[in-house]
């Protein structure tokens, strides 16, 4: 008998997001949509900013680009979580960062599932933002007690989908008919659940307690609620969003519009109320709406030096508007934002002379052709142009811009003030494992590109 050699979890990964996609298209007719409005845009961008083209082919972010999704899920319960750990890992994806959606007055908190090495990231960039509920927040502990026994009951993985993650732990990966099996089976926890698990009336109180505990508590599994594709321009796809039947949210969220994007920014639209059988109804009667669409384009990523200037201007902006930006201050949130981002360097040069961001550097045409130099440092290598700097793209999510998209699509009802906050703790306890620092992994990246330049110079 011949031993099949195991699948690369990261090819694994970039069949699983491509079968996900599928599912959605299928199951959200609007994310076929904006899908198509998205890849025109890009193309337009592409042919008329040849800069760009040639800025991402150098990256190889040019070959990513169409695959490039994040979806995301809700769970319940700390055993829920830990085995979506488990699962993703089988793909190559662990646990980045830790974000804490209570200030906004979402009961969540939430990490990012994904690739950790540039060169993974290079094959597949599918990354899942994943919230836990947190349970403890419900204040009446009759309703408590009551979710609590819901989510007890549900099991949101396939028992053969629970059987490959443990074979792929003991085996130390999957082979090729395992890895087939496994992303359909995957694939079914994340499906949409036309029936709910409780009755209408359980619905209504869950819900009027928060939309959110109802949109877990209340259905057989994690649906994904959103899959969202990377454009390289969000303000075009935003105005072109209403001549396609889709209405976006008021504001972009993240950075205003800039000439060298940082961070992430993002847009959303309201998914429509989706037909569901509570138990006590035979036919779908009833209504819930969870699933939405997004777009987001992705800049820089950060350091911590020019994170905490973000930090400071967004605050001082929103401070200075007062209010949630929403549809009538829209316009002065989006001058305002501009007014106070004109304190952040928009140029490349700018932006790395300052430490403002992490980069990857690369050998030029010149550097190519030059070969052995001796020693120089990176600031000659730089300067004489055999080395270029190009900015890292961020991988990652950002806690102000996911709260805006949280609210945007479960109603300004859903604004509650919770006494506890931040417990990554907590968190790391549910998921059985730490949630990785992100900076530590752009500074790695940043890191073994110098390296690679300084040797090849060096000989
Ligand atoms: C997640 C919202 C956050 C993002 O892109 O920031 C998010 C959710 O609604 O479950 O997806
Ligand atoms: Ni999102």
């Amino acid at each position: 008998m011949t031993v099949q050699p195991f699948v690369s979890p990261d090819l694994i990964r970039q069949r699983f997001s491509k079968a996900m996609s599928d599912m959605y298209r299928e199951e959200v007719p609007l994310y076929g949509a904006l899908m198509e409005l998205v890849e025109q845009t890009n193309r337009e961008v592409l042919a008329r900013q040849p800069d760009i083209a040639r800025q991402l082919d150098s990256t190889g972010e040019i070959q990513r680009l169409d695959m490039e999704r994040h979806g995301a899920i809700r769970v319940g319960t700390a055993t829920e979580l830990a085995t979506l750990a488990r699962l993703f890992a089988v793909m190559g994806m662990q646990p980045v960062g830790y974000y804490d959606l209570t200030p906004a007055g979402v009961p969540v908190h939430s990490t990012a599932f994904r690739a950790v090495h540039e060169e993974a990231l290079q094959v597949s960039p599918f990354r899942v933002f994943t919230s836990l509920l947190r349970l403890e927040l419900i204040e009446d502990p009759e309703l408590r007690d009551f979710a609590e026994s819901v989510l007890a009951q549900r099991s949101i993985f396939t028992a053969e989908a629970l059987r490959l993650i443990a074979q792929a732990e003991t085996a130390g990966g999957l082979n090729e008919s395992e890895a087939e099996a496994f992303v359909l089976q995957a694939l079914e926890t994340f499906r949409w659940h036309h029936s709910a698990t409780v009755t209408a009336a359980q619905y209504q109180t869950l819900s009027a307690q928060h939309r959110l505990i109802a949109d877990v508590v209340a259905f057989k599994g994690p649906h994904i609620n959103h899959l969202t594709p990377r454009t390289l321009d969000i303000d075009r796809v935003q105005e072109q969003m209403p001549a396609h039947g889709i209405t976006p949210k008021a504001v972009i969220e993240g950075p205003p519009r800039r000439q060298c994007p940082i961070l992430l920014r993002q847009t959303s639209f309201k998914a429509l109320d989706e037909p569901i059988a509570f138990t006590d109804q035979n036919q779908t009667r009833g209504s819930h709406s969870a699933r939405f669409g997004e777009i987001e384009q992705r800049g820089a990523a950060l350091t911590p030096k020019g994170r905490a200037l973000y930090d400071r201007l967004l605050n001082a902006a929103r401070d200075e508007l007062g209010d949630f930006p929403n549809e009538a201050n829209a316009a002065r949130y989006n001058a305002l934002m501009a007014q106070h981002f004109g304190e952040f360097p928009d140029s490349v040069e700018g932006i790395r002379e300052q430490g403002l961001a992490y980069f990857r550097y690369f050998a030029t045409e010149k550097g190519l052709a030059a070969g052995g130099l001796g020693q120089s440092s990176l600031e000659d290598l730089l300067r004489d142009g055999y080395v270029k700097a190009e900015p890292l793209v961020y991988e990652d999510f950002l806690p102000v811009s996911a709260a805006g998209i949280f609210q945007s699509n479960l109603g300004d009802a859903a604004q509650a003030h919770y006494g506890e906050h931040s417990n990554r703790q907590a968190f790391e306890l549910a998921l059985e494992r730490a949630t990785i620092d992100e900076l530590g992994l752009y500074a790695a990246t940043q890191q073994r590109s110098i390296d690679e330049c300084l040797s090849r110079f060096a000989r």
